[in-house]
């Protein structure tokens, strides 16, 4: 029952809307899906919260150069964001707008508290502003740069309400002391120590010069100021004024870049004891990806998109890689060499070369199902052991948050079994009684590692965990499994195994580096809206159903179309693309690499020698970052486009005829 449940709720930032999220966004919501889908696996109830952050300056600006209504820019960018997370596989339990009523009505309420017990006061202010940071620069003068983000900063004089922040220098430092896993890691928790105690300056947290933002009820035109707004979105999301009936609040861990940490570990708690509402728990600053040693922005043109990454080689391997690759808490450099460079030897030949080769031999030797073992020899316990350790060890470490070394653990089983598979040689065996029985205990041994590493494995790797655990055929769902009664021993002899299925092709490097940049080229700089690759005839329409008449075309301009009869020499499928295959194609005068949409519906190998049409004048354009030049001319028949090639059965046409 959920409510027997202990509650866990945790939080990403909420994002700006003036930008599409990058991979440095992706790791924070990673990070937070991976913790999400741990607890849930040590028996909480587990919320997470992410969302937009859609007030401001910057929106209103944005909105202007888009030429529509700020409310109807950022409803497209929150679709944008949360559409992303939904297909990533990484989606919110509760995804929060700041435009939402349901925040709009807390903002107001948590401000009406504060000034209530006496926290807020009216003022004026004049100030060097960035706008790119939303947040006032102090010590800055007029023609100084942003310290932060290096673009220079705004003079801005206006009638604000204040928040007296100075008031919380005690009880901040107070509560910092008496909760000493508030802020981690503890290199920041130094830092903001010192901050807060070199003093604290009340703070602006309306403005009157913003149109864009949520109204100070009976005081307008002031609206509030971004962080007073952004930070209270956690809450709303959770309830708001009525928190206490969803038991959600407060939450247990706020995951934040460390260019916010201030922000949520001096502003936030100190509104809260304002308003005297309960403080979170813990607020956990990552370090950067940094690309080229510098920080990801749009502007300087070296941002890493998630989708190609996640298109090339699946959402799995880049979540390994993100909370693989480094330390939590510091920064990394980000390079589609180590990605790709870690997919292979760790997932594809790691894990995914374990499972293959394992079930392989199941499937050999014991007709697909898992055998019971026999009598066991001293080398089976040592891998029992290694398994028993790589339990304690990972999840102890993925309790502290130190993910790499969670996963270095699980591979070092990995590694172990591997080890094992090459000492005990099961494949050089006979058939004799003695031998079955030894290769039982061995493929056993193995498998229940194999089990083992893909329970422990399943919050950094969801979709290939799930998939490992029914070719192991066992039951129920992997994230069912509780992890506090992992224990060696557990797999079921006699389970059938599932049906074999890749689970991480290899790649060959350069291939998908320059698969994965022309994807994100293409979908930083769309050229012409996606078309399909195999198009229908033109007289074809989906499904029978009329079209609109179009416009008639005079014969010159069906001239234009080249269109030749082609022979398909090669035909293969497309590692990440399940739609398309890669064809080469003979049109009488060259071979043409060319991919078509139709992998869903052919078999590559009986496409081989077939001839089709192929109209070959059509500019090459790249589709999933494969070079595509030409394309293959089917029909679109039923309601659901199932392309059907056009051919010529019938007749022996010479290759590279032209068709008119
Ligand atoms: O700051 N490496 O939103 P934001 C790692 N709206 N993480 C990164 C990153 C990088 N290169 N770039 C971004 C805001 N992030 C406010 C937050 S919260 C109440 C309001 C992640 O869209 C990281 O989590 O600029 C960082 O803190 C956050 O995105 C900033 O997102």
């Amino acid at each position: 029952m959920p409510g027997d449940k202990p509650k866990f709720y945790l939080t990403t930032p909420i994002y700006y809307t003036n930008g599409l999220p990058h991979i440095g966004h992706t790791y924070t919501t990673v990070i937070a899906d991976a913790i999400r889908r741990y607890k849930r696996m040590r028996g909480y109830e587990v919320v997470m919260t992410t969302g937009t952050d859609e007030h401001g300056v910057n929106v209103e600006r944005a909105a202007q150069k888009a030429g529509v209504p700020e409310s109807e820019y950022v409803a497209r960018m929150a679709v944008a964001w949360k559409a992303l997370w939904d297909e990533l596989g990484i989606p919110a339990d509760e995804f929060i707008r700041t435009t939402d009523i349901r925040h709009v009505r807390t903002v107001q309420w948590l401000f009406k508290l504060c000034r209530e017990n006496g926290y807020v006061y009216k003022g004026n202010y004049t100030g060097q502003y960035c706008i790119y940071d939303n947040a006032f620069v102090t010590d800055a003068k007029p023609g100084d740069n942003c310290p932060d983000c290096g673009r220079p900063t705004e003079t801005v004089t206006e009638e604000n309400y204040y928040f007296k922040l100075s008031a919380f220098q005690k009880p901040l430092l107070d509560f910092y002391n008496k909760n000493p896993n508030f802020i981690q890691p503890e290199t920041r928790k130094n830092e903001i120590i010192s901050f807060v105690e070199g003093g604290l300056k009340d703070l602006s947290i309306t403005r009157t010069t913003v149109r864009w933002g949520i109204p100070v009820p009976g005081e307008e035109p002031h609206v509030f100021y971004v962080w007073f707004d952004a930070l209270t979105a956690y809450l709303s999301a959770v309830g708001g004024p009525d928190y206490e009936k969803r038991g959600f609040w407060p939450c247990d861990l706020h995951l934040v870049g460390k260019d916010i940490i201030r922000f949520h570990t001096v502003y936030w708690p100190a509104f809260l004891m304002a308003a005297m509402l309960p403080v979170p728990k813990q607020v956990w600053a990552h370090g950067w990806f940094l690309m080229d040693a510098s920080k990801m922005s749009k502007s300087k043109g070296n941002v890493v998109l998630p989708r190609p990454i996640a298109n090339m080689l699946g959402m799995d391997a880049m979540r390994y890689f993100l909370m693989r690759e480094v330390v939590f808490g510091q920064d990394g450099n980000f390079s589609y060499d180590a990605l790709v460079t870690r997919y292979n030897s760790d997932l594809a030949n790691g894990l995914g070369n374990l499972a293959s080769r394992t079930l392989a031999m199941i499937e050999k030797n014991f007709g697909g199902k898992i055998p019971k073992p026999g009598p066991r020899l001293p080398q089976d316990d040592v891998l029992a052991k290694v398994a028993s350790e790589a339990v304690g060890e990972a999840l102890e470490r993925f309790e502290r948050f130190e993910f790499a070394r969670s996963l270095e653990a699980i591979w070092a089983a990995i590694a172990g079994a591997d080890k094992y598979l090459t000492s005990e040689q099961p494949w050089a065996m006979g058939d004799s009684e003695a031998d079955m029985q030894r290769k039982a205990t061995i493929l056993w041994t193995t498998a229940e590692l194999l089990r083992v590493v893909t329970v422990l494995a399943h919050p950094v790797l969801p979709d290939s965990t799930a998939k490992v655990w029914t070719l192991l055929g066992q039951p129920g769902k992997v994230s069912a499994v509780e992890l506090d009664g992992l224990r060696w021993g557990q797999l079921v002899a006699g389970a059938q195994l599932g049906k074999a299925q890749a689970l991480f092709p290899r790649v060959d490097k350069q291939e998908a580096i320059e698969r994965i940049e022309a994807m994100a080229n293409e979908e930083l700089n769309p050229t012409q809206p996606p078309a399909p690759a195999a198009a229908p005839a033109p007289a074809a329409t989906a499904g029978g159903v009329a079209a609109p008449a179009p416009e008639k075309i005079g014969i010159e301009d069906f001239t234009k179309v080249e269109m030749r009869v082609g022979q398909i020499k090669t035909a293969e499928r497309i590692v990440g693309a399940d739609k398309l295959l890669k064809l080469t194609v003979d049109i009488g005068t060259e071979i043409r690499q060319i991919c078509a949409g139709i992998a869903q519906f052919y078999e590559p190998e009986k496409l081989i020698g077939r001839k089709v049409a192929v109209v070959v004048n059509l500019a090459p354009r790249k589709l999933r970052g494969v070079e595509s030049n030409g394309m293959i001319v089917a029909a679109s028949v039923g309601p659901e486009g199932r392309p059907v090639l056009a051919g010529f059965p019938d007749e022996d046409v010479e290759i590279g005829a032209r068709l008119k």
